[in-house]
């Protein structure tokens, strides 16, 4: 792979691999044309051979040691350029876990002439060697940093290089499309065949259908990766504690038939299908004169302005009231599910009524747990994570998203020249345009500053 900028100094870096912490193992690594000079310097095989003697994927077992003696036993492992993580020679020291003995193997390390790995320095090197694409690279710091299974899995199918395929088959089709187009204005004595713009407008709607697909989906594998900050909200008594607890499979939050328990924001993080929900537990909603009570109000009604999601709880068994209103006139645009509680008992509510107000409404029983299932799902589809597929390609990062939404405003842009009958050129100009920005996506033609800002949220080690 080309890049634009200078390429790193090959010398040996070095870092604890592992976390800061006393565990079963803890790897340092050390990457760079004289690793294994490097390593030889402080690890010493029981057998008598050398790094150097052994081939690449191979260990020798012996301890490692510097000027005062012995610091602990040890596995050295072996990768010989360009079969390694960073593409380099590496050798890995695998020690006891404690991270006294790792720290000190760490200094002898360095005092044997390795420099200290800076943050994401290992993948970085991986990246300049043409090993990972800058995509790649970002889904290593998500498969790192997943919460869950299913942000785990989406990130791994990241790393193995799905949104880099579904990116070069776009470009592909716009690169074509684009040296035609050039071919056909610059030799225009030449036999070539004419530009069909039915042809060029189909390459273009269909790049745009990709590139709107995965813009689409990136709101929704946040969801997946990040949590969603979600807020339970309603009037006393109508079960949001309840329902707190259903979700957090456990009791978290105190539950009383007197109106008023809950006083303040009660959180708790629960996975929901497959979704980490942040959730907060408000004071119920209602007009009251007591300060006390009135400050938890105000901060329910904080929550559900900075939410991404309210789940609004209503009580099945009594009568829509004021407070009922106030707490619909409150969520406004603010992404909602209205939830319709205490489905057990008779019903005094007017459902309908709510249906009416709210795009998603699901009944249900906090106490019997009828109608979990149904929130579930209504969840999800809300968030739009029902329509995510966790092994097909997503974007990860913001800075992934700007890049695709930068080509997609050239393909548009394209599309309309085309259609409005201006010249091809400017046409081409605008199919160059989106090849850029998707080149700039996959890091084929970033900037310096861009490599460093990706590379700057890694931990040292990686
Ligand atoms: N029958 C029935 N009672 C419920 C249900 N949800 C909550 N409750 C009861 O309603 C009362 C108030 O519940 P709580 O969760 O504290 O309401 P909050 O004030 O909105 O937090 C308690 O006595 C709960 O046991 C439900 O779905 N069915
Ligand atoms: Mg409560």
């Amino acid at each position: 792979m080309q890049h634009f900028f200078d390429m790193p100094s090959k010398s040996a870096i070095a870092a604890i691999s592992t976390p800061q912490a006393a565990g079963g193992i803890g790897v340092i690594r050390i990457s760079g044309k004289d690793a294994r000079k490097v390593a030889e310097k402080v690890f010493y095989s029981v057998s008598g051979k050398k790094l150097d003697d052994i081939k690449g994927y191979r260990a020798l077992y012996g301890r490692v040691r510097d000027e005062k003696g012995d610091i602990d036993e040890a596995v050295a492992l072996n990768f010989r350029e360009p079969n390694s993580y960073t593409g380099e020679n590496v050798v890995e020291l695998s020690c006891h876990g404690g991270l006294t003995v790792l720290r000190r193997v760490l200094r002898a390390v360095f005092a044997a002439g390795a420099s200290p790995a800076g943050p994401g320095e290992f993948t970085r090197r991986a990246f300049m060697n043409g090993k990972i694409s800058l995509t790649q690279a970002e889904s290593v710091m998500q498969l790192i940093s997943a919460k869950g299974e299913a942000a785990a899995r989406s990130a791994l199918a990241g790393h193995d290089g799905a949104l880099d395929k579904k990116i070069k088959s776009v470009k592909d089709s716009l690169v074509a499309a684009a040296a035609h187009l050039s071919a056909w204005a610059d030799y225009p004595e030449e036999d070539i065949p004419q530009v069909n713009p039915d042809n060029l407008g189909n390459t273009l709607l269909n790049a745009e259908k990709d590139l709107k697909g995965l813009i689409d989906m990136f709101e929704a594998g946040r969801a997946v990766r990040e949590g969603v900050k979600t807020t339970i909200a309603g009037r006393p008594n109508a079960g949001k504690s309840t329902l707190m607890n259903l979700l957090s499979g456990c009791e978290r939050s105190i539950v009383t038939e007197y109106a008023g328990t809950t006083r303040d924001v009660v959180e708790n993080t629960v996975m929901f299908g497959g979704i980490p929900l942040l959730l907060s537990d408000t004071a119920g909603i209602r007009a009251s004169a007591d300060p006390v009570e009135l400050i938890g109000v105000n901060r329910a009604y904080g929550m559900i302005r900075s939410s991404e999601l309210v789940l609004a709880v209503f009580d099945a068994s009594q009568p829509l009231g004021g407070d009922d209103m106030n707490l619909i006139k409150e969520i406004g645009k603010t992404r909602c599910v209205a939830v319709v509680n205490k489905i057990d008992l008779p019903l005094k509510a007017d459902i309908d009524f709510i249906k009416g107000k709210f795009k998603h409404t699901v009944c249900m029983s906090a106490v019997t747990g009828e109608g979990l299932k149904r929130l579930e799902e209504t969840v999800a589809s809300v968030l739009g994570t029902d329509k995510l597929e966790p092994e097909s390609c997503m974007l990860f990062t913001e800075r992934q998203r700007n890049a695709a939404e930068k080509a997609l405003r050239f393909v548009r842009e394209a599309y309309g020249a085309l259609k409005s009958g201006v010249t091809l050129d400017a046409v081409t100009v605008s199919v160059e345009g989106a090849v850029d920005a998707l080149l700039e996506l996959t890091g084929e033609k970033a900037t310096q500053a861009v490599v460093d800002s990706v590379f700057s949220h890694f931990c040292v080690g990686k």
